[in-house]
């Protein structure tokens, strides 16, 4: 299981930084705070045994903040993924609502503006793997109203639909997200 995280990590990273076309981006020494790259890790942990397990990777450049979920043992083709309010994984219920710092509406995109949490449905394939990559302009890793670090990422068992009466369904799995340094 360790193994597991260990090489999807190391996967995300490189799928994330070939996404960025990143490290020359560092050059520019001397510049404004602007350029600093942040980066959030969640290991994502089943509610119930045998439950999905996986790792979400979060990096916030350019302004945007690139998400990038990859799990296993998932058991639809689609499953609902959000940002939670809390990050307190210590049932189901306890992470909260979804991540709503604009007081949106659940969808996507929602003529009223989305929650900030909804990310799209991660694709899982035959072999119950699934993988979700995104970009988000409505999220931050670094400190303010925005921010999502220290909340929770939660894989939901069913597909989201995007309307208030189907989110996904049950609560199967979730991760807090915790900044991390990345020395390059
Ligand atoms: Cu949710």
């Amino acid at each position: 299981m360790k193994r597991f995280v260990g090489v999807s990590l190391s996967l995300l990273l490189v799928l994330t930084l070939g996404v960025l076309g990143l490290a020359g981006s560092h050059g520019d020494h001397g510049h404004s705070h602007s350029h600093d790259v942040v980066y959030a890790v969640a290991e994502i942990i089943p509610f119930e045994e045998g439950g999905p397990t996986g790792t979400a990777f979060f990096v916030e450049a350019n302004g945007v903040v690139y998400v990038t979920v990859r799990a296993h043992g998932l058991s639809n083709p689609l499953q609902g993924v959000h940002i939670h309010e809390f990050g307190d994984l210590s049932t189901p219920a306890a992470s909260g609502g979804h991540f709503d710092p604009t007081e949106g509406s659940h969808g996507h995109p929602h003529e009223h503006g989305s929650h900030a949490g909804d990310l799209l449905n991660i694709e899982v394939d035959e072999n119950g793997v699934g993988t979700l990559v995104m970009v988000k302009d409505d999220i931050t890793l670094s400190p303010g109203p925005l921010s999502i670090a220290g909340r929770a990422i939660v894989i939901h068992a069913e597909e989201d639909l995007f309307t208030p009466e189907n989110i996904g369904g049950a609560r199967v799995a979730g991760g807090i997200i915790e900044l991390v340094s990345m020395a390059y």
